[in-house]
């Protein structure tokens, strides 16, 4: 497991091409099933409108992001199980542990799942987190999917890039609240998951660590 970084051309989004090999991708994907992603993924709704995302959403972790018509927020349960978010996979936490360079662990680990060959994320910020100060770490698998970055406002310019199964992006320091988006998804560039589609898994630290020793 791992591979060199490349610089994308903004200073603190660093991208691991093929970080996962073929073997982990597959054993992950294995895990997430048991863990029930795919049964229990659901379609978040935009805060006020309550309209649709093309997306539909999971978390695993202490803390999963949800998205309705009252606003966005992190929970400690799924609202709509009304239990606990299931456990973050082992092998997230390692990720974090090799790459994030962050004192505290993860608390999140939103799963987007981009089955509907029509689904994107539209340009947004990542900014419902205490802890700013900590990176996003994003896993792809499944299908590649053209990917934008662009600057600190909605109307700056931006440059795409793709992200393939078994990448790495990791968005810290000065990029941490870029506008960024995913495009659209190549349908059949990757046989890792049945029926095609992509996986992506966010790592966020939500909470300030607590700085006592
Ligand atoms: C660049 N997800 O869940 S993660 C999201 O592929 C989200 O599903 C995308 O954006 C996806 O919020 C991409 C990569 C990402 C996350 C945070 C960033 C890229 C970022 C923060 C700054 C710049
Ligand atoms: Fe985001």
């Amino acid at each position: 497991m791992g591979t060199a970084p490349l610089a994308t051309g903004f200073e603190g989004v660093t991208l691991y091409p093929g970080y996962l090999d073929g073997a982990a991708q597959a054993d992950l994907l294995a895990e997430l099933a048991q863990a029930g992603v795919f049964a229990q993924a659901y379609r978040p709704t935009m805060p006020r409108t309550g309209k649709p995302w093309s997306i539909t959403q999971f978390n695993l972790g202490p803390l999963g992001w949800v998205s309705d018509i009252s606003g966005y927020r992190y929970e400690a349960q799924n609202p709509h199980s009304g239990t606990p978010w299931p456990a973050m996979p082992d092998m997230m936490r390692r990720l974090w542990d090799e790459l994030s360079d962050f004192p505290a662990p993860a608390e999140c680990c939103l799963v987007n799942l981009y089955t509907d060959p029509k689904a994107r994320m539209g340009l947004h910020q990542d900014r419902d987190e205490a802890a700013l100060e900590a990176p996003v770490l994003s896993l792809s698998l499944g299908d590649t999917c053209v990917f934008r970055v662009g600057g600190f406002a909605r109307g700056d310019k931006s440059s795409s890039f793709r992200l393939a199964s078994g990448d790495v992006l990791l968005l810290g320091g000065a990029s941490r609240l870029r506008f960024h988006g995913v495009d659209r998804v190549i349908a059949g560039s990757s046989q890792l998951i049945r029926g095609g589609g992509r996986l992506n898994l966010t790592l966020r630290r939500v909470t300030k660590p607590d700085a006592t020793p």
